[in-house]
This record gives C-alpha cells, structure tokens and sequence, in this order.
C-alpha cells in the first residue's frame, strides 16, 4: 500500500513536470504562440490588498506559470465599480458589492497564458467561499461571499469589456514575445 502510494506520487510529480515544461514551450514559442495565449483581468478586492495577502495571491498566480501583463494599485472609481458589475445591476447585493469595490484599494491586473480564463477562474474557487474547495483562493482565504478576495473574468468576451476599465493599452507588456 505504502509503495502504491509513492509509485502515484512520483507518478503525479512526473506530470506535474511535464505540464510545465510543455507550458513553458507555449509561452516562450515567440510569434508562433499567436492565437493560443489569452488575457484576463484579474483583480485583489480590497479587504485582501488590507490584509496583506496580495503577495501570495501573486505568488500563485506566477508559480502556475502565467504572465503578469499588467498590474496597477488604485483606488477604482464609482463609475469602475459599476462598469465591472454591469451584469449585476438590478440584484440584492449590487449595491453594497459597487461601494464596497468603490471604497478600494484594489490591486488590477492582467494575467496572461494559454487557456487563461479557465485557470484563473479555477485557481480562484467558486463565488461563495462555502462551496469554494480548500487550495483555491477563496477556498483558503475567505469565509464571506461578498468579500470574497479576488475578481477574475468569467469569460474571453468579458475579459475583453473589462480589461479596459482599468488599463489603457500601452499599460500592457508583451515581454514573453521575445
Ligand atoms: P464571481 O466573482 O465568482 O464571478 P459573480 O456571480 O459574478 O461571482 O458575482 C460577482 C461578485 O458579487 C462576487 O464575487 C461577490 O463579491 C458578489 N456576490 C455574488 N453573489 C453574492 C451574494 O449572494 N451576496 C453578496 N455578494 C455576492
Ligand atoms: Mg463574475
């Protein structure tokens, strides 16, 4: 039993490799990679920047091997909040959601990868940290669902609507082109 169990680790160590090494030629294919890296904006709500927990949010997000294209610290306007949670306009907790956004800082940023919505979204964890499964973001640092750390676009479409609330496009750097 005990063997089984360190021939499956080894096993997963092995692919977890291989994974990364196949990322790795993705992102450092130069031009070729056209078309297969995505953008999302990402951005750390304001009772995790005040916690202290930006770091290790960044950390994860660099240790799973996507690119930071763009990061800013601000403090996001009422009209930002409100463009950001547009699709939510109308519901009990839109509102309070805006404010609270609104009463910043928040820490905005573009991540970059292959796929990146989808592992960004599952990096993050569902929406209400109750369900959110432990070694997601939330799943580890929150316990309330509206102050629930971290915003990422849902979709490629979405990201496209709201990277521009906060970055004008000579903010973004292309720096795993070369
Ligand atoms: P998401 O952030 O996982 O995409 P959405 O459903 O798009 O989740 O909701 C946007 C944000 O609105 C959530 O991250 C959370 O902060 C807040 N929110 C969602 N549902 C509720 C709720 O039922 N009560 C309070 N806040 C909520
Ligand atoms: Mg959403």
């Amino acid at each position: 039993m005990v063997l089984l169990q360190q021939v499956q680790k080894e096993f997963r160590q092995v692919e977890a490799g291989r994974s990364q090494a196949s990322m790795d030629k993705v992102l450092w294919k130069g031009g070729k990679r056209e078309g297969l890296i995505e953008r999302t904006l990402v951005f750390i709500k304001p009772e995790a920047v005040i916690r202290g927990l930006m770091g290790g949010i960044i950390s994860r997000i660099e240790r799973r091997g996507l690119t930071i294209a763009a990061m800013k610290l601000l403090q996001p306007t009422r009209v930002q909040a409100e463009n950001i949670y547009e699709v939510h306009k109308g519901k009990s907790f839109y509102e309070s959601l805006v404010e609270h956004i609104a009463s910043g800082p928040i820490l905005a940023m573009i991540v970059e990868g292959p796929n990146v919505v989808s592992f960004v979204r599952n990096m993050i964890g569902s929406t209400d940290p109750l369900e959110a499964r432990p070694g997601t973001i939330r799943g580890d640092f929150a316990l309330d669902v509206q102050k629930n750390i971290i915003h990422a676009s849902d979709s490629l479409e979405n990201a496209g609507k709201e990277i521009p609330i906060f970055f004008k496009p000579d903010e973004i750097l292309d720096y795993r082109k070369r």
